[in-house]
C-alpha cells in the first residue's frame, strides 16, 4: 500500500464490518476524526439527514448499506414479506435528502438485487454483498475519473473548488478532489483554492482538512472572495462535484456553484465538473428536480452562536443549478463529456452498454 493509498483508506467515509455500518462523523470534522457505528437502518437514515455522512456518492452507498441493515434485521419468513419491509426502509432512507440522485440510484440497485433472490436467506446475503460491491466500485470509479480528469490540468495550475467533492463525499479518493489528487500524483505542481462554503462549511471543515491531510497546497477563501481572486488572475481552472446532472448537461451542486460558474465565464476560466455516471439523471427536466431547503439555524448561527436577529426570515437552499453553457467539460469514469452535452452524455452512456 502506498502512502497515498493509506491516507485514502483512513478517510473511508462508510464501510461494512461485522454486520455493522461504520461511518466517519463528518459533523465533528475537522476538530475530531470520530467513527460511529450503526446496526439499525433508521439510524443510517438519521445520519444521512443530519450530514454525519454527506456528498452524493457517499450517501448513495450509505443508503445501500442502510437497506442491507434493514434486510439483516428483518424477521420476515417469506420473500414477499422481506421485499415489503425493504420497500418501507427504502422510503425512509430516500426521504432523507431529495437532490442527490445517487441516493435513489443506490437504493434502487439494492431493491433490484433483492427482487432477484429466491428466498429470505439468499436475499439477505445478496444485498449485503451488493452494497459492499458498490463501496468498492465507488473508489475504483473515482480513480478512473481522476485519470481522465488529470489530463485537463497543467503544471502550475491553481484550481478553485467549492464544497467537498473529495474522499469525504464518496467512499474514498473523491470526484473533483480525486482529479486533483490524480493530477498531483502524475507529477504536476498544483495549488488549490477552496471556498468556505457557507452555511455548513464543507469547504473549510472538510476540503481544507482533506487536502492538508494529503499535503496538497491549499488556501481557504471566504465565499465572497471568488470574484476578487478570479479578477486578480489567481485561479486558472475550476473543478466541482455534482449531486445530479441532467441529460442536457444541467448540473446541480452545492449552493454557490452557479455563481462561481458565472464568475468563471466572466474571467474566461475553464469550469469543470467531475461526477460518476451514477450522478446522472437522464429522465428528469429542470422543473422536476427538488432543491433541498435546510433549516434556518444553519444561516442564523455560526458554531452555535446567534449571528442574526430573532425571527428573521431565511432562505436556505442547499443546491443550485448551473446551466450547460457555463460548463467546459464533465469528467466521468467513462471519459469526458464536452458541449453539446445532449450528444456527448448520450455517447458516454452508450459506450457503457
Ligand atoms: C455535497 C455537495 C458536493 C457533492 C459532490 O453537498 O454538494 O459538492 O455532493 O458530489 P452536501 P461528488 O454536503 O450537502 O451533501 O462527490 O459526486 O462530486
Amino acid at each position: 500500500m502506498t502512502q497515498q493509498t493509506k491516507i485514502h483508506a483512513s478517510l473511508r467515509t462508510v464501510r461494512w464490518e461485522n454486520n455493522t455500518v461504520i461511518m466517519i462523523d463528518q459533523t465533528k470534522l475537522p476538530n475530531k476524526l470520530v467513527h460511529v457505528r450503526y446496526k439499525n437502518y433508521k439510524d443510517v437514515a438519521n445520519a444521512i439527514r443530519t450530514l454525519v455522512v454527506r456528498g452524493a456518492p457517499a450517501i448513495g452507498v450509505a443508503g445501500a448499506f442502510g437497506l442491507a441493515l434493514a434486510a439483516l434485521q428483518s424477521n420476515a419468513s417469506t420473500k414477499e414479506n422481506l421485499l415489503q419491509e425493504l420497500e418501507k426502509a427504502k422510503k425512509v432512507l430516500f426521504e432523507t435528502r431529495p437532490t442527490a440522485i445517487n441516493l435513489a440510484w443506490g437504493l434502487e440497485r439494492i431493491i433490484k438485487i433483492a427482487n432477484q433472490g429466491n428466498d429470505v436467506s439468499e436475499i439477505k446475503q445478496a444485498v449485503i454483498e451488493e452494497a459492499k460491491r458498490m463501496a468498492i466500485e465507488d473508489i475504483q470509479t473515482n480513480m478512473k475519473m481522476g485519470k481522465h480528469g488529470a489530463e485537463l490540468f497543467e503544471n502550475n495550475d491553481t484550481i478553485m473548488t467549492h464544497c467537498n467533492a473529495g474522499a469525504l463525499a464518496t467512499v474514498g479518493y473523491g470526484t473533483a478532489l480525486g482529479v486533483i489528487r490524480a493530477t498531483k500524483e502524475s507529477g504536476k505542481q498544483i495549488k488549490v483554492i477552496v471556498t468556505e462554503t457557507r452555511p455548513v462549511m464543507q469547504g473549510s471543515r472538510l476540503t481544507a482538512f482533506e487536502l492538508k491531510h494529503d499535503n496538497i497546497d491549499v488556501s481557504l477563501i471566504p465565499d465572497t472572495a471568488v470574484g476578487y481572486v478570479m479578477s486578480k488572475g489567481l485561479v486558472t481552472k475550476v473543478i466541482v462535484g455534482a449531486d445530479r446532472i441532467l441529460r442536457t448537461g444541467h448540473v446541480y451542486n452545492k449552493i454557490g456553484t452557479y455563481q462561481i460558474a458565472v464568475m468563471a465565464q466572466q474571467h474566461k476560466i475553464p469550469f469543470y465538473v467531475a461526477a460518476p455516471l451514477s450522478t446522472f439523471d437522464l429522465k428528469s427536466n429542470p422543473e422536476d428536480v427538488i432543491i433541498e431547503q435546510r433549516k434556518s439555524s444553519e444561516v442564523t448561527t455560526i458554531a452555535g452562536k446567534k449571528t442574526a436577529p430573532e425571527d428573521i426570515g431565511v432562505i436556505n437552499p442547499a443546491f443550485d443549478m448551473t446551466t450547460p453553457e457555463l460548463v467546459t467539460g464533465i469528467i466521468t469514469e467513462a471519459g469526458i463529456a464536452k458541449p453539446p452535452y445532449a450528444e456527448s452524455i448520450k455517447k458516454l452512456f452508450e459506450s457503457r452498454l
